[in-house]
């Protein structure tokens, strides 16, 4: 991870003074972060203002694409510098001149703070107001607990402030969190407008903290508030900010201003020393780090004007979705009409689901199905720019599709697959432009999911690399590069902490209270649960596939089999670890797998034993752990946090968490490492501790070092 190039204080924050306006200006790329170089800036240019007697307005604008996007997210975790940004909210306030804020672009966070701490409010056509720091493990703590709920409403900033997502210029509007809207693109021209009419109508400074929650309004206030809490376990289910959130802006009804502020103050101190802080701090600059991989930084990426889809099935119509969305034209190509015309129907009923429950217009719909054309012929590939294969996960039906479209699609293509296991290497090496494949490795639901494996092969081209971002970035995926092996990085580790729970499961553990152990520690779901939702035939396929090559030192668990064999395959067969009665998605515990279960372990002279939730944890956490450290160690994921951001967006592992290495690092790594070797005592064949995990515990390392220099 990088650090930004610190620029002299006076620099990122300017005034000039235009007639009787105080024009005030951040400008601190890439998002005019409030470090602490911009604060100082801010008060000194607040102090001007009122030390200058001509001046009889001030006018604050941030240079760029976004007003402000909050505090410098950099600078948690170390000492706090002066002036505190709550300091500098209350100086804007205290402006003995009207202050105005002119919005475009993203004012999130502190950068909000600043807006609500101003006297009057402007905003642009695309600006963005939202208060994101639950997203961070914090809570507003510039004010914006006291001010927004004094502006808009209790309900509606519990609302910004719980979900952390944003609003338009035109709902910030209807809240009256912005006075004005200006359809101009130039904010300081609608900032300028706005000062006059201010100035014509000799408007006062108007301190957000003077206002009141009216009389009236304080049952329903109230209510909002007793409606939040109790709804803070199922909602923010481990999560610690959200209740300092409730209880910050209980205090705007039941204290006054400075006492709401410093219970704020506080409250946002606790949260800052909490490890989900660092957790889902890590996870924010992780996800945009993962981006950052050699081969982009050499290559610029090919166009993308016009895509292709071989094959229209649950994966390929997914992914022909993701594309539609994203406004591309998209060519499937299926085997023969029947498969085409289900292929077609499959997109079609994705959208058809948006219209009916209203989060899609039916004109949009068509705009976006128009793109969709569909042909038997490959043929039809042959203008397009990249095309991604999602046929059956069988090498012979792979290579046979890839030869089609090594043969029609034009120079310069690039050729993807979106394989789960299957080697890009050999998929590459039957075509005649070894260069131009790729594997794209999206996830069920594709046009939901964020993930995107970006698989490179030996032979790829860096530009075809670079294109495989740029198209994640055109999605809105989060794109991971990893490398070439059996599962990529994400079912690689699945596979081995799935395992885990096997032998739990084997050893005396019901798959009822794996998951509800796993599902504790914050994943959305256990094990066996997920193998009921993706279904169970997937993996008796790929466990029936690894047969002939398993290693025989390694404990085979045959429960899982004994189901499928019954065709109890999950979700679409009403029954697999749970039942399903009537189609239902929330399964019943079943007695007949519990005494399948008790019936192998017998079978396996297996006597059973206790376990308990931390036991379970310790063991499918140390499995994926490890895991994750081998496929760092072996070069698959570039850095630990390439794994982390998988697990993260394609596995559930919890983000306040911050993901599996992120964890072990807080965990400790050497007391990992004593619970993987104290476990290869009964099973040394499974429990290897990674020579990457031995080598960090030896020396006191981290994962957290790996990041920082950018090394696996
Ligand atoms: N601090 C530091 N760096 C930031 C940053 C921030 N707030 N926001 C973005 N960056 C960096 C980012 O890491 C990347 O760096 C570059 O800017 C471009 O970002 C007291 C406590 C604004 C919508 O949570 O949501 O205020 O990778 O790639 O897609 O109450 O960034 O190039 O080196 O995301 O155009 C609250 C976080 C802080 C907003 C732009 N604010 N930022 O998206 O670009 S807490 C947030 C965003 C707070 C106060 C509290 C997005 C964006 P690099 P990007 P983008
Ligand atoms: P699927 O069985 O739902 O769809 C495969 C489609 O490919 C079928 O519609 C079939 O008609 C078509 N097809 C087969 N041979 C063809 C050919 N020669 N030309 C054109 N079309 C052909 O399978 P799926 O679940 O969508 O999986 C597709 C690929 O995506 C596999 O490689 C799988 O491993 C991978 N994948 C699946 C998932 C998942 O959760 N299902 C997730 C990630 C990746």
């Amino acid at each position: 991870m990088t650090e930004p190039q610190q620029s002299p204080t006076m620099d990122v924050v300017t005034s000039r003074r235009e007639g009787p306006v105080w024009v005030v200006t951040i400008d601190h790329p890439p998002v005019n972060a409030l470090g602490v170089e911009v604060r100082r800036g801010l008060m000194a240019a607040i102090e001007a203002a009122d030390r200058d007697a001509d001046v009889r307005v001030v006018l604050i604008l941030g240079a760029g694409r976004h007003f402000i996007a909050g505090a410098d997210i950099r600078e948690f975790g170390r000492p706090s510098q002066a002036p505190l940004l709550t300091d500098v909210c209350n100086r804007i306030e205290a402006c003995t001149k009207p202050v105005v804020a002119a919005v475009q672009g993203s004012a999130l966070g502190g950068g909000l703070e600043v807006v609500l701490a101003a006297h009057y409010r402007v905003a642009l056509p695309g600006a963005k107001f939202a208060l994101p720091e639950v997203t961070l493990g914090l809570l507003p703590g510039a004010g914006g607990t006291q001010r927004a709920p004094r502006l808009i409403g209790v309900e509606a900033a519990l609302n910004l402030m719980l979900d952390g997502k944003p609003i338009g210029a035109a709902q910030a509007l209807a809240l009256g969190l912005v006075d004005r809207q200006d359809a101009g693109t130039d904010p300081v021209a609608a900032g300028l407008a706005y000062v006059q009419e201010l100035l014509a109508s000799q408007a006062p400074v108007r301190p957000t903290r003077d206002r009141q929650i009216a009389a009236a309004d304080r049952p329903a206030a109230q209510q909002a508030l007793d409606a939040a809490r109790a709804a803070l376990d199922k909602k923010y289910r481990g999560l610690f900010s959200p209740a300092r959130i409730v209880d910050a802006v209980q205090a705007v009804l039941d204290r006054s201003f400075d006492e709401g502020l410093r219970l704020e103050r506080d409250a946002f101190v606790q949260c800052l020393d909490t490890p989900q802080r660092q957790a889902l701090i890590h996870a924010f600059f992780a996800e945009r780090e993962a981006a950052k991989v050699p081969e982009a930084g050499r290559a610029q990426p090919r166009p993308l004007d016009r895509v292709g889809v071989v094959g229209g099935g649950t994966m390929g119509a997914g992914i022909a979705v993701a594309m539609l969305d994203a406004g591309l034209p998209v060519v499937m190509v299926e085997r023969d009409e029947p498969s085409l015309e289900r292929g077609r129907a499959n997109v079609a009923k994705v959208y058809d689901r948006l219209v009916q429950r209203g989060r899609l217009d039916a004109a949009e719909r068509d705009r976006r199905l128009n793109l969709w054309s569909g042909a038997t012929d490959y043929q039809a590939l042959a203008e397009v720019d990249l095309v991604v294969e999602a046929v059956f996960e069988d090498m012979a039906v792979k290579t046979a599709v890839f030869a089609e479209l090594d043969r029609v699609c034009k120079p310069g293509a690039a050729l993807a697959s979106n394989t789960s296991y299957l080697d890009i290497d050999q998929l590459a090496r039957t075509v005649s432009r070894p260069q131009d494949v790729i594997g794209l490795h999206f996830f069920s639901p594709a046009n939901i999911m964020k993930l995107l494996e970006i698989v490179v092969p030996a032979q790829v081209a860096d530009d075809v690399v670079a294109t495989g971002f740029a198209l994640a970035r055109r999605l809105k995926k989060v794109a991971v590069r990893a490398g070439v092996c059996d599962g990529f990085i994400g079912n690689r580790i699945l596979a081995v902490y799935r395992q885990a729970a096997d032998y739990l499961l084997a050893d005396g553990a019901s798959p009822y209270q794996i998951d509800q152990a796993v599902r504790h520690f914050g994943f959305p779901m256990g094990p066996y649960q997920m193998m009921d939702l993706a279904g169970g035939d997937i993996g008796w396929a790929s466990r029936k596939r690894r047969a002939p090559t398993r290693d025989p030192n390694l404990r085979y668990v045959p429960i899982a089999d004994r189901l499928c064999e019954r065709g109890w395959f999950g979700q679409k067969t009403g029954r697999g670890w749970y039942l399903y009665p009537e189609g239902s998605r929330t399964g019943q515990e079943d007695p007949e797998v519990q005494a399948i279960v008790d019936q192998e372990r017998q079978d396996m002279g297996i006597v059973p034993r206790t376990f308990t939730e931390e036991d379970i944890l310790r063991r499918y956490l140390a499995a994926m752990i490890n895991e994750a450290a081998n496929v760092v160690h072996q070069g698959i994921a570039l850095r630990p946090l390439d794994v982390d951001v998988t697990m993260l967006y394609g596995y559930g592992f919890p983000r306040y968490r911050g993901g599996p290495l992120h964890y072990a690092d807080q965990v400790g790594l050497d007391t990992v490492l004593a619970d993987i070797r104290a476990f290869a005592a009964q099973d040394p064949h499974f429990w290897i501790p990674s020579p990457l995990l031995v080598e960090l515990a030896g020396r006191g390392g981290s994962f957290k070092d790996l990041n920082q220099s950018g090394q696996g």
